[in-house]
């Protein structure tokens, strides 16, 4: 290590130096080789040894004295209790709950991204840990591409995999000449990639592509959604109106002759049905650029001008995950790969299509060279689970049907609800719905570092050691380095690792040797790095032993495909290198789809309008609300840490609005305002700016939630988005959350801003 007496930690934003004195962390900056490491790291200190660490377990009052419903979850005080009794309450509860309800009964889908480490992973331990007891109600999906999950393997093939085939930035600046990015690429989102990064590399290939003379066009509701240094053309086209401009551009290419019938023909199915929706056969409306101009707002002489461009070179159409975190979300998607096939570049270097660049710091830039060792979480007994953005729903109507992937399926009856490592009360969508559900169970278990809006809807809160308290090593799922995380401090308070909290359990229920096979953490360790090594050495890389690891610094593998270019080999041989969709093709009509018979998604790309737009809500709330990822801060995680605080405006979170919408509203430069919907209301601190497109207003997520139960619709006072947005679906194929879809108005708020109380923990009692 470069400099002595700072020790390494690592997270999901990267590869921390910390400084360490009388016991605490009192500063974290980024490892010197790291060429723009995150300021995130900043937020650390604060957070770790804040006011809001859950320091000693604690039982709601109410549920402790039999009468759970006397005040609703999330309004009432805690009593904290010794690990014993904690520990005691929740084998007793396991019991109870298994015996009446059977395993179904246990929701354990525990949905987030809790902190780095291969071992200390919150969800594994926990999932290892039910699975010795006869499983769980598990979730699906994420919240971040489910919807690109859902649709992409039956129209071109597994999308994880696509992502990590992701053609290189180093071949897009060799080869492209145009790279068209819908939701841009915003630098602020590669901050991060889960497990970690070692090295930030999206923004130097961004400035190499820049330099190499690649234009790029940013179509986005928000300016800053694209580098600087690229100098990208803006057109801040109507957020939701995606699948619009892109039919308007393939109208364009269809009746200028530009597009490319031999691809089409070779590796494509159903083009002549797009075909027809596009020059309007059945419903007499050809989907040209004028009729795009009307939905998007972008000139029609502007979109016949870009899809001449796109056809003139090399072009790369890049789709942000945050346009599929939308109302129809699939469309843009499959009217991306439409667009991208009669371009017909798709597996040429540089050109085609990828979903996800910008989603995280490694797609595009880097691969791990092999699997890395974990624990094994064993297996699920319980078949059943439900797709991830369907708590609220599953807890309010248990036994009630839904539609997913074509199957007409039941939600179970989900009686004890755990979670570790996911702030639902961040993550999910329309949150007053959220805490009304959450009333339901019979008991709700929580592990967490901080008093989250989340634990506050505990009946159980365990206080679990963080990351810098305990020993792990880290390794992004898409990284190619090996980072020791040697324990840095002891826990806060009577905090303690999942692992040991699992193993004390397990004893109480007698599965401890399945749990631990005997094994301590150090023990885990050991053995997961052993098989680390033996992967390595398979590769031809040496790794040292683990204690000198520990010791060590950060450890670079090679990059095993540096020269990637996205179905290359599918375009070099189509029927050696079939694509696994039914017809072994791209498929711009799947039979598969169209035979679902779905209201909300056909057999093709089609145009739906956004659900507000379409119910004509817009004259009540005329300002579309994007909430895309903060960047000071991981979603909800550190926004009491310096840095997240210090970006903060009249101690709330920042909401961008346009001059001309502020002026219109008597709003001023960093006044507290109020967003309003039907579903809730929040404050927010105003930053007037025309990077946000007019029309529209940017409110980061992760503030943590700050209900005030006795204002109207239980105001959040900190500005936390899913207070606004609705937690529907993008369609019934997929489930996926459709977020950025939201219509609100925004109003001056002159009476004396309440005081903020998030970072406080919730208020305690003494045992009776
Ligand atoms: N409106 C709107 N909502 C969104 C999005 C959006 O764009 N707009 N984005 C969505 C997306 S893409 C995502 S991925 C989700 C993210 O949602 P989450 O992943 O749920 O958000 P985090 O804040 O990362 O929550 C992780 C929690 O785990 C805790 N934690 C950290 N380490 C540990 C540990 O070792 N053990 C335990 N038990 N707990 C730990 C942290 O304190 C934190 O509370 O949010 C989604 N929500
Ligand atoms: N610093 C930081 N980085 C993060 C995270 C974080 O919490 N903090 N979270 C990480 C996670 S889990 C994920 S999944 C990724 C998410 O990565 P993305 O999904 O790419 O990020 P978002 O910020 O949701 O959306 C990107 C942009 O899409 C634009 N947008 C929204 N709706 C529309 C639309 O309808 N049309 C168009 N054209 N544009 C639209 C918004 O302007 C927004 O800035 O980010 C990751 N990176
Ligand atoms: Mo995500």
């Amino acid at each position: 290590m470069s400099e002595r007496n700072k020790k390494l930690t690592a997270s999901h934003w990267g590869v921390g130096l910390a400084t360490i004195k009388d016991g605490k962390v009192i500063a974290v900056e980024g490892h010197p080789a790291d060429p723009m490491a995150s300021e995130i790291n900043a937020n650390i200190p604060g957070s770790l040894h804040g006011r809001a660490r859950v320091r000693r377990p604690a039982v709601r009052k109410s549920w402790l004295a039999g009468t759970p419903g006397a005040v609703p979850r999330g309004q009432d005080s805690f009593i904290e209790v010794d690990w014993d009794r904690a520990l005691d309450l929740i084998a007793s509860e396991l019991s109870r709950v298994r015996k009446t309800h059977g395993n179904t009964g246990i929701f354990a889908g525990s949905y987030g991204w809790s902190s780095a480490g291969r071992f200390h992973h919150a969800q594994s331990q926990l999932k290892r840990f039910l699975n010795t007891l006869g499983g769980f109600v598990r979730s699906e999906g994420n919240y971040s591409y489910n919807t690109a999950l859902g649709l992409m393997p039956h129209i071109v093939g597994p999308f994880r995999a696509h992502v990590a085939q992701a053609t290189r930035w180093p071949v897009i600046a060799k080869h492209t000449d145009l790279v068209v990015m819908f939701g841009g690429m915003a630098l602020r989102n590669t901050q991060v990639s889960d497990g970690g990064v070692a090295r930030h590399r999206m923004a130097g290939n961004l400035e190499a592509c820049a330099s190499a003379g690649v234009s790029f066009v940013n179509i986005s509701p928000l300016r800053s959604d694209a580098a600087e240094a690229l100098n990208a053309e803006w057109l801040p086209a109507r957020p939701g109106s995606d699948t619009a401009l892109m039919m308007g551009l393939a109208h364009t290419l269809l009746v200028e002759d530009l597009h490319d019938p031999a691809f089409l023909a070779r590796y494509t199915t159903g083009f002549d049905k797009i075909r027809g929706y596009l020059v309007g056969e059945a419903d007499g409306r050809p989907k040209d650029a004028d009729w795009a101009a009307c939905l998007t707002g972008v000139e029609a002489e502007t979109i016949r001008d870009l899809a001449r461009r796109m056809a003139s070179g090399r072009t790369m159409i890049s789709v942000a995950a945050g346009v599929q975190r939308t109302d129809f979300g699939e469309q843009p998607l499959w009217m991306a790969v439409t667009l991208a096939a009669m371009l017909g570049q798709i597996g040429l270097p540089g050109g085609g299509y990828t979903v996800g660049y910008g989603v995280n710091a490694n797609i595009g830039n880097i691969e791990r060279p092999f699997r890395w060792g974990t624990i094994a979480q064993g297996v699920n007994p319980v078949r059943d689970f439900i797709p991830v953005a369907m708590i609220a729903d599953m807890l309010l109507t248990p036994g009630g049907s839904y539609s997913y992937q074509g199957e007409a399926r039941t939600f179970p009856d989900a009686r004890l609800v755990w979670w570790a490592g996911g702030n639902p009360f961040h993550h999910h969508q329309d949150l007053n719905r959220l805490h009304r559900a959450f009333q339901t169970p019979e008991t709700v278990i929580v592990n967490e570092v901080n008093w989250t809006a989340t634990a506050r809807h505990a009946d159980i809160v365990l206080p679990v050691a963080a990351s810098q308290e305990r020993t792990d090593f880290g390794a992004g799922k898409s990284d190619n380095a090996l980072v020791p995380m040697p324990q840095l401090v002891a826990p806060e308070g009577e905090a303690r690792a999942e692992y040991d909290i699992y193993a004390d359990l397990a004893a109480r229920l007698g599965t401890a040797d399945a749990f631990t096979e005997g094994k301590t953490s150090d023990d885990w360790l050991r053995e997961i790095w052993g098989v680390t090594r033996d992967r390595a050495r398979e590769t031809g890389n040496n790794l040292p032993e683990w204690d000198s690891f520990l010791a060590g610094d950060v450890i670079d593998l090679p990059d095993p495909s540096p020269e990637q270019v996205f179905l290359a080999e599918y375009r070099a041989d189509p029927e050696a290198n079939a694509l696994p969709t039914p017809s072994g093709r791209i498929e711009l009509f799947s039979e598969v789809i169209a035979g679902f018979d779905l209201p909300d998604i056909k057999g093709h790309a089609i145009w739906f309008p956004p659900r507000d737009q379409a119910e004509g809500r817009g004259a009540e709330y005329p300002l579309a609300m994007l909430s895309g990822q903060p960047r000071t801060r991981l979603h909800s995680q550190l926004d009491n840490g310096a840095f997240s605080l210090s970006r903060k405006v009249a101690g709330r979170e920042p909401v961008l609005i346009h001059p001309e919408d502020a002026r219109a509203r008597g709003i001023e430069e960093g006044a507290v305002v109020e967003l309003f919907n039907a579903r809730g209301r929040c404050l927010a601190g105003a930053r007037i700016t025309d990077e946000v497109r007019q029309g529209c207003v940017f409110l980061w997520t992760g503030a943590w939630w700050d209900p005030d139960f006795a204002a109207p619709q239980a105001r959040d006072r900190h500005g936390n988005p899913n207070v606004l947005t609705h937690d529907l679906r993008t369609s019934s194929l997929t489930q996926g959350p459709a977020a950025h879809s939201t219509l609100v108005e925004v109003q001056r708020f002159d009476a004396p801003p309440p005081p903020v109380e998030a970072h406080d923990p919730p208020p305690f009692e003494p045992d009776a």
